[in-house]
């Protein structure tokens, strides 16, 4: 029943785990594949390795969190082999894996994902770091052109589906994500984190993150996911991956009727533990047979109106 079609592949449920979280290794991801998800996304892995900002790294907030890991990863090369590892099991348990990556331009975006290719079946590429610096991240998610150009330039080099995830911070997201279609992009993933914004201990005066800046994720942000996921429904034709404060079943078919076919789940691994994959799957159902629907009658039923 909630088997769905996507990128010309077919996935057990679609409710899948978002980037990084629980993606720093192979046996992180296997323990989630484990609990029910129907696809789980790598931490974000780059050409070199990078260590990261400074602690702290991550705060609870009003409404969710506020993180500003850096980019921490092995570089490339070495975090595949924590893949390798997992490939049979993941297989024989039919649960896809989505290669996150990053890079500063199109050329680099290209190296990281020839390189990580052979052990995924999907790229989704992070081109929405809102507090990454340095000409990662966001500088490129907010500017359609580079947006387009890292998107071309990855779909020339390689043959497994391509998705982009698109930062929530621009005037128009609805820009951006014909920018990455025209590009070639198979799938959206929408969103990623909101802000950046900041925490500020008032026993010191010190700004509580490392980094000070971080972006923002949690149930608060998940009204703009929706309306992000909305807006880019009512523009482009591939399907859109929903990502943003999902802790339930009940999320998942608000994304759905925004225009998503699957969605991501962070935040609802924090609330609810690693099992929370077989619970949103099991409330998503519920809710389809007390209403005697299948996915594809709510997918963009919010457009109805
Ligand atoms: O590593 C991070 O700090 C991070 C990344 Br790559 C991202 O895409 N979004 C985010 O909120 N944090």
């Amino acid at each position: 029943m909630l088997k769905i079609e996507m990128c010309g592949m077919c996935f057990k449920n679609p409710v899948f785990l978002a980037a990084g979280i629980m993606g720093e290794t192979g046996a992180a991801l296997k323990r989630i594949a484990k609990n029910g998800a129907g696809a789980v996304c790598t931490k974000s892995v780059g050409l070199e390795k990078r260590s990261g900002h400074r602690n702290p790294t991550i705060v609870e907030v009003e409404g969710g969190f506020l993180n500003a890991m850096g980019l921490p990863n092995p570089g490339v090369k070495e975090y595949v082999k924590e893949l390798e590892d997992i490939e049979d099991y993941l297989r024989r348990i039919d649960v896809k894996l989505i290669g996150s990556i990053y890079g500063k331009d199109p050329k680099e975006f290209s190296q990281v994902a020839e390189i990580i290719e052979p052990y995924v079946h999907l790229l989704e590429l992070n081109i929405s770091c809102p507090h990454a610096g340095g000409g990662y991240g966001a500088q490129i998610g907010q500017d359609p052109d580079l947006s387009y150009n890292v998107v071309s330039s990855v779909k020339e080099s390689v043959d497994i589906p391509v998705m982009v995830k698109l930062t929530p911070n621009v005037n128009d997201i609805k820009e951006i994500a014909i920018a990455v279609v025209d590009g070639g992009a198979d799938a959206i993933t929408a969103i990623n984190t909101l802000g950046p914004g900041m925490v500020i201990d008032i026993k010191t005066g010190r700004p509580i993150l490392g980094n000070k800046f971080g972006g923002m994720s949690g149930k608060a942000i998940k009204p703009i996911a929706i309306r992000c996921v909305y807006e880019i429904y009512s523009v482009v034709d591939v399907p859109i991956v929903g990502v943003g404060g999902i802790t339930t079943g009940y999320d998942v078919v608000e994304f759905m009727m925004a225009g998503a076919t699957a969605v991501q789940v962070g935040t609802g691994v924090y609330y609810r533990g690693y099992d929370v994959f077989y619970k949103i799957c099991r409330e998503l159902e519920e809710y389809l047979t007390k209403n005697s629907l299948k996915i594809k009658d709510i997918v963009g039923k919010a457009h109805e109106f």
